[in-house]
C-alpha cells in the first residue's frame, strides 16, 4: 500500500461502522522510544501521532532514526483518518528541522533581536513589562491568542492561568477573525456558545454547504479527516452535495450543484430558504419538536425575505431558492453547513443562526444525518435542566464601545485600542501563537499599533511580521517534542474519537506550559526566578477541585488521593489525564472498570473510536428556558439590519479570500516543499472583468479598498464570478527584521491591507474579511 494523500483517501462508508470499544493493542506500540537519551545507536523507531496542523486530526506514522526524522506518512491504522493525509502532514519534519525555527529566546537590543538564555528572557520580561503594568494598571495590557492555541492542549489548558495572572479584561483572539458568529448564534439558540452542531457527514443524504472549501481547508468546525472522501461517499450512497460559493472551488467542482452567491449574501438567502419552508407548509420539526421554542415567531420575522426580495442581494434566482428549500425538506436527512464565507461577513451571526433554523424546520436538528452535537470524551456528562443562558456586553471596548462576546473583544478593535490615547490605552501586549500583523484586518494600522506599544512579548517559534516588533520572543518546542491531544477538535468532530500522541523527541528548550507558567509568575509579580511548579500545582488543583466538587461520580473524594494516582507525566498531560479520567467515558479514577484513561490511549496509538454521534437534546441546552430559542430576541432584532441591506447597490467589484491546501494561514510559508512551484498568491479576476479593467493574465493589478492598496499578480480565471476578485490571506512576507528565509523569498502580498477594521458583525464582534468593496486597475 502506498501512502494516501489528497483524494486517494478512504471513503466514509468504511468509517461509519459499529462502536469500537478500546482494545489493548500493545503489538503496534512503538518498538522503542528515543526520548530520554542520546541515541548513539540511531535505532529506527516508528511512532504514531496526530497531525496538529489543522482541524482534521489525521493520524501520522513517523519513522525516526535516533532524533532524525526519516519519513512521515499517513497512519493507515488510525481509527479516524485511515491513512489520509494532506501535503502539510509530512512537513512536521521540515518544521522540526527548519533552521529559522527559534530554539532559544530572543530579546531586542538596539533594534536587533539577539539570543539569550531562558533566565535572561524572563528577567527581561520582568524588567520591561512590570513598570508598564505598575504605571498604567492591568487594564493597559492585553493578550492576543492565535489559532495554534486550539491545536495544542498545553496552551488550551494553560491559557487561562496567564489571563488570570495578568488580570486584564482585554482578551483578543483569532476567534473574531473566524468563527465567533458561530459561538454567538449557538449562545443565543442553545444557551452555550460552545455547543456547535456539526453536519453528520457520514450519514447525511443531502449536504448544503455554504462558504466552505474543505477540499483545500480539510474542514473547519467539523472535524473529519478525509473530508473529500466523506463528501464523495455522500454521492456514492445516492445523496446530494450542493455548494454555495462565489468561486468555483475544488469543492464546488466535486458538488452535484454549485450556486454562485453574491459575497455577503448568505444570511439573506438562508432567510429566504426558511421563508419558503414556512410559507409552503414544509415544516416538519421531527423529534426535536418538544425542545423548540419560537417556531411561530419565525414566520412573521422572516416574511420580508421572499426569494424575490433576496435575489439582487444573493444573485440566486427565486426558482432555484424555492427548489433548494423543497429539496431540503424532502430529503430523508439533510444538513446545512456554513464556514468562513458565511461567518466573516457583516451578517455572520445571522447566517449561522439561519443555518440552524433551516435545519430545525426540516426536522434535521439533533438527528443522525442532520446537524448533531459531538461530545468529546474528555467532557463531563451533560447536566440536564435549564442553564444560565448566554449574555454578551458585560464589558465594552474603550474606543468604540463594542460589547464583549464570550469574554473577548473584537480583534478588529485591537489596533485602535493601542493607538488611541486616553485612560485605559493599551500599552502592553502578549501574543500567544498569533500573527495579528498578517491575520487581522487593516494590517497597516495593526503594524503601526504593534510598533507603538511600550512592550510586546510573544510566545512564538518564528521571528515573523508580528514578533519582529517584540521586546521578547519565547519559542515553543518543535511539534515533535511535545505530546498532543485534540482537546478542542474532538468537541467538533463527526465521530467521538480519542487519540493521544506522546512526544517523540526531547524538547531543546522549555515546554510550552513552563513558558506560560513562568510568564504568569512574572506578570503576577512573583519574579522571573519563581518556580513554575507553583502554577502547575494551581492548574492541577483547579481541575481536581472541579472533579470532586458537585455531585459527579468523584464527589467527596480527596484531590490529593487522586493526584497521587496520576502518572509521571508533563504538567499539561497530568491535567489532561484528569480530564480524560473524569470525562463521560472516563475510568473515574478506578470507579468505572475499563473506562478511559491516558494509559489506555497510550496502549492504543491509532486512537479509540467511541462511535457515531448520538442525539444530545435537551441535555446540551443551557438556555434559561431549557429549550432551543429559535427566535431569540437579539437574533430576530438583527433582521432589520439584514432587511435594510437587501436594496444596496450591487455594482463594483468585491474582494473575497481563498485557501490552498499547501498553505496554513500565515505561518507555514517557510516550508520549501509547500511554497515551491507556481506562485499562489495571485489576484483571481474573471475574464470579462479583466477585459473591462485592462488586466492580463500574468500582469499586475493595483487593488484599492477603503483602507489600503496592494499590487498583486493577476490570474485570469472564470472560477471567480464576475465582479468578484479573490486574494488569499496570510502572505506579505519579506518585512524587515524577520527571519524566515523561505517565506521571505516567496513573499506574496498581504490581503489584510485591504480589509477594513471598522466594520464588524455587531452581534459577535467578528471582522468582515469577505465581500470587501475594492477598485482594481492595472499596476
Ligand atoms: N483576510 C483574511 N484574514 C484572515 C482569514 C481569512 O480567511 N482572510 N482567516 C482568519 C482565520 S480563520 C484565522 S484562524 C486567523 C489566524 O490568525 P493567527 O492565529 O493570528 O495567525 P496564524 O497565521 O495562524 O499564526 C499563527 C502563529 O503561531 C505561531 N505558531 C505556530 N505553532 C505554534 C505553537 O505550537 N506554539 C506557539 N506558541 N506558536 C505557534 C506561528 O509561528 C504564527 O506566528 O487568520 C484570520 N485572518
Ligand atoms: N490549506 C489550508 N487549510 C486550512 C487553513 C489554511 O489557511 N490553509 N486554515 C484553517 C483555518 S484557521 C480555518 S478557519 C479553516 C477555514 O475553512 P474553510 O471555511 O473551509 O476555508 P475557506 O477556504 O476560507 O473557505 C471559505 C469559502 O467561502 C467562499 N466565500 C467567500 N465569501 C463568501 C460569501 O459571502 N458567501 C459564501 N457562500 N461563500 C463565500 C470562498 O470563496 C471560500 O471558498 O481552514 C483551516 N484549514
Ligand atoms: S489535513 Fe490537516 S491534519 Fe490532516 S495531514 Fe493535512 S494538515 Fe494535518
Ligand atoms: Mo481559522
Amino acid at each position: 500500500m502506498t501512502e494516501r494523500t489528497g483524494r486517494r483517501g478512504h471513503r466514509a462508508g468504511e468509517v461509519a461502522g459499529e462502536v469500537m470499544w478500546p482494545v489493548l493493542d500493545v503489538g503496534s506500540t512503538p518498538d522503542a522510544a528515543p526520548i530520554g537519551g542520546s541515541n548513539v545507536m540511531a535505532e529506527r523507531t516508528t511512532h504514531f501521532r496526530t497531525c496538529p496542523l489543522c482541524e482534521a486530526t489525521c493520524g501520522l506514522e513517523v519513522t525516526m532514526e535516533g532524533d532524525a526524522v526519516v519519513r512521515i506518512r499517513g497512519d493507515r491504522d488510525d481509527v479516524f483518518s485511515h491513512g489520509f493525509i494532506c501535503p502539510k502532514g509530512s512537513t512536521l519534519r521540515q518544521l522540526h528541522e527548519d533552521p529559522d525555527r527559534l530554539r532559544a529566546p530572543l530579546v531586542r537590543r538596539d533594534g536587533v533581536h539577539v539570543e539569550v538564555t531562558w533566565d535572561e528572557a524572563f528577567a527581561e520580561v520582568e524588567r520591561r513589562l512590570l513598570p508598564v503594568l505598575d504605571a498604567h494598571g492591568r487594564e493597559a495590557s492585553a493578550v492576543y491568542l492565535g489559532n495554534p492555541n486550539v491545536h495544542n492542549h498545553a496552551l488550551t489548558i494553560y491559557g487561562r492561568a496567564l489571563l488570570m495572572a495578568l488580570g486584564t479584561p482585554n482578551i483578543y483572539s483569532a476567534s473574531t477573525v473566524d468563527q465567533m458568529p458561530r459561538h454567538a448564534s449557538s449562545g443565543f439558540l442553545y444557551g452555550n456558545g460552545l455547543a456547535i452542531p456539526v453536519p453528520d457527514l457520514d450519514r447525511t443524504d443531502y449536504l448544503l454547504m455554504l462558504g466552505a472549501n474543505p477540499l483545500e481547508s480539510n474542514g473547519s468546525l467539523c472535524t473529519a479527516p478525509d473530508f473529500p472522501g466523506r463528501l464523495e461517499a455522500i454521492q456514492a450512497r445516492g445523496g446530494r452535495l450542493v455548494v454555495v460559493d462565489p468561486r468555483r472551488t475544488k469543492t464546488a467542482e466535486l458538488a452535484d450543484e454549485h450556486l454562485v452567491i453574491r459575497p455577503g449574501g448568505d444570511a439573506a438567502w438562508l432567510a429566504a430558504l426558511a421563508n419558503v419552508i414556512l410559507t409552503e407548509g414544509l415544516v416538519d420539526l421531527g423529534d426535536a419538536a418538544a425542545h423548540l421554542d419560537g417556531v411561530d415567531a419565525l414566520g412573521p420575522a422572516l416574511a420580508p425575505f421572499t426569494p424575490e426580495a433576496v435575489e439582487a442581494a444573493t444573485w440566486i434566482d427565486p426558482a432555484t431558492t424555492r427548489r433548494i428549500a423543497r429539496e431540503l425538506a424532502a430529503a430523508p436527512t439533510a444538513a446545512v453547513y456554513g464556514r468562513m464565507g458565511t461567518n466573516t461577513v457583516e451578517f455572520g451571526t445571522a447566517a449561522s443562526w439561519l443555518t440552524d433554523v433551516v435545519v430545525a424546520l426540516t426536522g434535521n436538528l439533533d438527528r443522525p444525518g442532520g446537524l448533531m452535537w459531538p461530545h468529546g470524551v474528555h467532557a463531563k456528562p451533560h447536566t440536564p435542566g435549564p442553564g444560565r443562558g448566554f449574555r454578551t456586553g458585560r464589558t465594552h471596548t474603550r474606543v468604540r464601545g463594542y460589547p464583549e462576546v464570550k469574554g473577548e473583544f473584537p480583534v478588529a478593535a485591537l489596533a485602535e485600542e493601542i493607538t488611541t490615547p486616553g485612560e485605559g490605552q493599551l500599552r502592553a501586549l502578549i501574543t500567544v501563537a498569533g500573527n495579528p500583523a498578517r491575520s487581522c484586518p487593516d494590517s497597516t494600522r495593526m503594524e503601526a499599533a504593534l510598533a507603538d506599544l511600550d512592550v510586546l512579548v510573544c510566545i512564538d517559534p518564528y521571528l515573523n511580521e508580528t514578533t519582529r516588533h517584540a521586546d521578547v520572543i519565547l519559542p515553543p518546542p518543535s511539534p515533535l517534542a511535545r505530546s498532543h491531544y485534540d482537546l478542542a477538535f474532538y468537541g467538533l468532530s463527526v465521530r467521538n474519537v480519542a487519540n493521544y500522541s506522546p512526544a517523540i523527541v526531547e524538547p531543546t528548550g522549555l515546554r510550552e506550559e513552563d513558558i506560560i507558567a513562568r510568564l504568569a509568575l512574572v506578570v503576577s509579580g512573583q519574579g522571573a526566578g519563581a518556580d513554575p511548579q507553583i502554577v502547575h500545582a494551581m492548574v492541577l488543583d483547579g481541575v481536581l477541585g472541579s472533579a470532586v466538587g458537585g455531585d459527579g461520580p468523584l464527589a467527596g473524594r480527596d484531590p490529593a488521593e487522586l493526584a497521587a494516582q496520576l502518572g509521571d507525566r508533563s504538567p499539561a498531560d497530568r491535567v489532561l489525564e484528569v480530564m480524560l479520567r473524569t470525562g463521560w467515558a472516563g475510568d473515574q479514577f478506578g470507579a468505572v472498570d475499563g473506562g478511559l484513561n491516558l494509559e489506555l490511549l497510550e496502549a492504543n496509538p491509532h486512537g479509540i473510536d467511541f462511535g457515531a454521534l448520538t442525539p444530545q437534546l435537551p441535555d446540551v441546552l443551557r438556555t434559561v428556558t431549557g429549550r432551543v430559542e429559535l427566535a431569540a430576541e437579539p437574533l430576530v432584532a438583527d433582521l432589520a439590519r439584514l432587511a435594510a441591506s437587501l436594496d444596496r447597490p450591487t455594482d463594483g467589484p468585491v474582494l473575497i479570500g481563498r485557501r490552498h491546501v499547501r498553505s496554513n494561514n500565515s505561518w507555514m510559508h517557510n516550508v520549501e516543499v509547500l511554497v515551491k512551484g507556481k506562485a499562489r498568491c495571485t489576484l483571481q479576476v474573471h475574464p470579462a472583468d479583466a477585459d473591462d479593467w485592462g488586466l492580463v493574465d500574468g500582469g499586475s493589478a493595483s487593488v484599492t479598498s477603503a483602507v489600503g492598496t496592494v499590487v498583486a499578480p493577476v490570474e485570469v480565471t472564470d472560477a471567480v464570478a464576475p465582479s468578484v476578485v479573490s486574494l488569499p490571506h496570510g502572505w506579505g512576507h519579506g518585512a524587515q527584521g524577520t527571519r524566515m528565509a523561505v517565506a521571505n523569498a516567496h513573499a506574496g502580498v498581504n490581503s489584510n491591507v485591504l480589509t477594513d477594521g471598522s466594520i464588524i458583525d455587531p452581534l459577535s464582534g467578528n471582522a468582515v474579511l469577505n465581500g470587501i468593496p475594492v477598485t482594481v486597475v492595472p499596476a
